[in-house]
């Protein structure tokens, strides 16, 4: 696997792009001026980040440099520092003992049960062994496709039939989990039911039951968000983290034609960090997250743009 830039690379063309050729134009070397400063904010805005995060950024601008020169590197350098400052790090997570258990969330095909995967993957390459339950009971393709990805990775997996109580599931593959010296379990889940209060119902209920076990459990809830979805994202992740407090979030699809720039909207909304982020459908596309990479990505130096 390249490195992380690399690997993001295409899903932050769009707002790349977007992005360095408004400050070509916009910050051309002159006086910073008042309208400078909107047309920035407005390319901010249309390259995905966020409008809160475009005013911050153009405040700052304003605060240090308005009415004298300023050139594009300075300009850029200043944005990539207030970008940094508003993006939380990556969590580096240690993982429980004697069982590290994720819980993974997320809409329909956001990458749940992809991510699911490659991390499991990740994991039992480190020599770990590791258990997925089957808790998106909803979808009977669904647990046949965690079924698929568990022997891809080589890990083991607790799954009942379609339909059944996928806060059973969950309880179930602990106990199994724990029964067989695992050393991790990832929790897949249901990403649509029959309306959303159900779902975040059926969520706040998995929860509960690993709680019984444990009141430290789980010990990550991983909200999964398809980099494509743009500003919508920041509605999606305020709606769960009502209702399933979340530790941090994976941004998938970063490969395609995404709108990468809406990470820093995300990230920055209610400062959840972004733990991974997927770049492909195979199983080693899965990164962790770099903010730097990210940024310096977002806002390239003028020889790459
Ligand atoms: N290109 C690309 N496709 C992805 C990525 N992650 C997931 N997918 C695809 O997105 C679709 C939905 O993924 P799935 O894991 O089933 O989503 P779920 O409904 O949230 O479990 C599948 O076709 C995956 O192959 C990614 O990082 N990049
Ligand atoms: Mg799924």
């Amino acid at each position: 696997m390249a490195g992380f830039l690399s690997a993001i690379r295409d899903g932050l063309k769009k707002s790349r792009d977007a992005l360095s050729r408004e400050l070509k134009m916009v910050l051309g070397g002159g006086t910073l001026t008042e309208e400078m400063l909107e047309e920035l904010e407005e390319s901010l805005i249309r390259a995905d980040v966020g409008v809160g995060p475009a005013l911050k950024m153009s405040d700052a601008l304003r605060d240090r440099a308005l009415g004298r020169p300023i050139d594009r590197k300075e300009a850029r350098a200043l944005l990539v520092e207030v970008a940094s400052e508003m993006l939380p790090d990556r969590r580096e997570v240690e993982l429980a003992k004697p069982l590290h258990v994720v819980l993974v969330v997320g809409v329909n095909g956001a990458g749940k049960t992809t991510t699911i995967g490659k991390l499991a993957k990740r994991y039992v390459e480190r020599g770990l062994k590791t258990m997925l339950a089957a808790g998106d009971t909803f979808r009977a393709a669904a647990i046949e496709q965690l079924d698929e990805w568990a022997k891809r990775a080589g890990a083991d997996i607790v799954k009942h039939h379609l339909g059944s109580d996928s806060a059973a599931v969950a309880f179930d593959a602990y106990n199994a989990a724990v029964a067989r010296g695992c050393d991790v379990l990832l929790v897949d889940t249901a990403g649509r039911l029959h309306n959303k209060a159900n779902l975040m119902e059926e969520l706040a209920k998995i929860a509960r039951i690993l709680r019984k076990n444990d009141p430290s459990l789980p010990h990550e809830t991983l909200l999964v968000v398809d980099g494509a979805t743009g500003q919508n994202a920041v509605a999606q992740i305020k709606s769960f983290n009502r209702d399933v407090p979340l530790t941090g979030l994976v941004v998938t699809k970063l490969d395609g034609s995404s709108r990468g720039g809406a990470v820093l909207a995300m990230a920055h909304e209610l400062g959840l960090p972004i733990q991974w982020v997927g770049v492909g459908e195979g199983i080693d596309d899965l990164v962790p997250f770099s903010k730097k990479e990210y940024v310096e990505g977002l806002f390239p130096a003028e020889d790459e743009a």
